[in-house]
């Protein structure tokens, strides 16, 4: 009895040490907001036309990401990967079916670390894909279960009185009614924030608020539309192919195509392209205000001290540039996304940085502002250095890729992209040979919209070549699954194998 005694007393200050030990070293929290398709089409990177106040002012508080790039623009890869810290190789995740925990049962994730590690990990909305994946989004990365997350986006219209369904088939791609910010799924998306924000605020808490938007459709409430004046929104520029590139970096826009009354082949009505580019940027200016919600609440808890809010779109979006709407490829709109961080006690807040970043560096930036050690290697690196000080770099390229077909089965092309700090390197591969089947190189010091591929003009030879040896050693580092396809005569051979643009 005795010795129980004196083993609970030990094991109760051993607890009260604890607890000391955790009041001295408050946690910070984490704010991850994830928006769908969201380009990088803001006023505070460089569009002033598109009215984003509110992910201006926290761009303004935070440090600003130019050159961040996705692994892959497509949604359910691309949350797959940041949300793991691993590249759409190493997670085995190329398409919209596939759950990352089919390849890696136990694989943990960003909010599921710090689960682990004492926080109240909360999912609302669309963090991880929100269709036809086993199972659906992550129940084990969550300390409850998550909400408004699930579905078609096509389900995403207006509840409020007078408004009925329409069949999916029969949905157009744009919806303008005059209704409330919570008549659509980020409205509640928002509220649900809020309301998490007042319940979380004693307690470490990770918060994951994922807006839908600016997602197809784009159904924003009729006071976003009216935002803008579409006799002032230009047209897609540059709005033709570019130059050289080979047919394989093409796709058919089919996830537009499939909405009503869109033209199923060929091109766009420029009267069609109008309205969908007023559509995309009143669901932008939707979102920024559904953001500014969150962060006001934020605020008004006296959360913003010891919160770290971290703002990303999943992947960036065509609009009729390059013939082209949606994602699906490996151009710079497609890999290019919005990357805000604000840390508390920022060092020069409000500076932009150009250094190069890849959504799969979130995961170890996160775990080292907050003291965790990630359970296993990652694929990405903390951009720490660069929050504290804009002009470090942690990266000489990053990289991107998309494969053909774009239901990728395990058999086909994949296109590996490298954006370097001048060139974007695109090298399509075979993956059962190893073979490359094409390849790309823009030069964005002179041609920042991609409109040319130079891939084949001997003035950018040695440009071509150094981008295929470091690619070639990024495989060294981060193997393809596709290498244990090849045979070992067809290794990947950038000296080699030919080079056809
Ligand atoms: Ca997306």
């Amino acid at each position: 009895m005795r010795k129980d005694v004196a083993s609970f007393a030990v094991g109760a200050l051993l607890l009260l040490l604890a607890r000391l030990a955790i009041a001295e070293t408050p946690k910070l929290n984490v704010l991850f907001i994830a928006a769908d398709d969201l380009r990088c089409d803001l006023a505070c990177y460089g569009n002033p036309e598109v009215k984003t106040p509110n992910l201006d002012r926290l761009a303004a508080r935070g440090r600003l990401f130019t050159r961040a790039y996705c692994q892959q623009a497509l949604c359910n890869p691309s949350r797959a990967s940041f949300m793991t810290g691993l590249r759409p190789d190493h997670t085995g995740v190329y398409n919209l079916t596939d759950h990352f925990r089919k390849e890696q049962p136990d694989i943990i994730t960003l909010p599921e670390l710090f689960k682990q590690n004492g926080y109240e990990a909360v999912g609302i909305g669309k963090i991880y894909h929100n269709l036809n994946t086993v199972p659906a989004g992550d129940p084990v990365s969550w300390s409850r279960p998550q909400i408004l997350f699930w579905g078609n986006h096509r389900m995403d219209q207006p509840q409020a009185t007078g408004y009925t369904n329409v069949p999916f088939d029969r949905l157009p791609p744009t919806q303008c009614y005059d209704v409330s910010d919570e008549a659509y799924l980020d409205g509640r998306i928002a509220a649900a924030a809020v309301q998490a924000l007042r319940e979380l605020k004693d307690k470490p808490f990770f918060l994951g608020v994922g807006f839908w938007k600016p997602h197809l459709p784009y159904n924003a409430p009729k006071k976003y539309w009216d935002l803008y004046d579409p006799a002032k929104i230009p047209p897609p520029s540059p709005a033709g192919w570019p130059l050289g590139a080979p047919e394989i970096a093409k796709h058919d826009s089919s996830e537009l195509r499939g909405y009503f009354g869109v033209s199923k082949q060929g091109n766009f009505p420029a009267a069609d392209i109008a309205r969908l580019r007023h559509g995309y940027l009143a669901a932008i200016s939707f979102v920024d205000a559904q953001v500014g919600k969150v962060l006001d609440e934020l605020d008004r808890l006296g959360l913003a001290e010891k919160t770290i809010v971290m703002l990303v779109g999943d992947n960036g979006y065509e609009l009729g540039e390059h013939t082209l709407f949606g994602k699906l490829s490996n151009f710079e709109l497609d890999a290019n996304v919005p990357l805000l961080i604000a840390v508390p006690g920022q060092r020069a807040p409000g500076i932009s940085t150009s250094s190069l970043a890849e959504l799969v560096d979130l995961y170890p930036t996160l775990a080292e502002l907050c003291g965790i050690k990630p359970p296993r290697a990652l694929d990405g690196t903390s951009l720490r250095p660069i929050l504290e000080n804009p002009a470090r770099k942690v990266s000489d390229y990053a990289v991107t890729q998309h494969p053909r077909p774009v239901d990728f089965k395990g058999t086909g092309i994949m296109g590996y992209s490298l954006r370097t700090e001048r060139y974007r390197y695109t090298e399509w591969l075979n993956w059962q040979t190893g073979e490359i089947e094409a390849c790309e190189l823009y030069d964005h010091a002179n041609d920042p919209d991609e409109t040319v591929n130079r891939a084949g003009e001997k003035d950018f030879t040695d440009e071509l070549h150094r981008h295929q040896q470091l690619l070639a050693a990024e495989f060294q580092r981060h193997p393809p699954p596709w290498q244990k396809h090849a045979s070992s005569a067809a290794q990947h051979n950038p000296q080699t194998n030919s080079i056809s643009p």
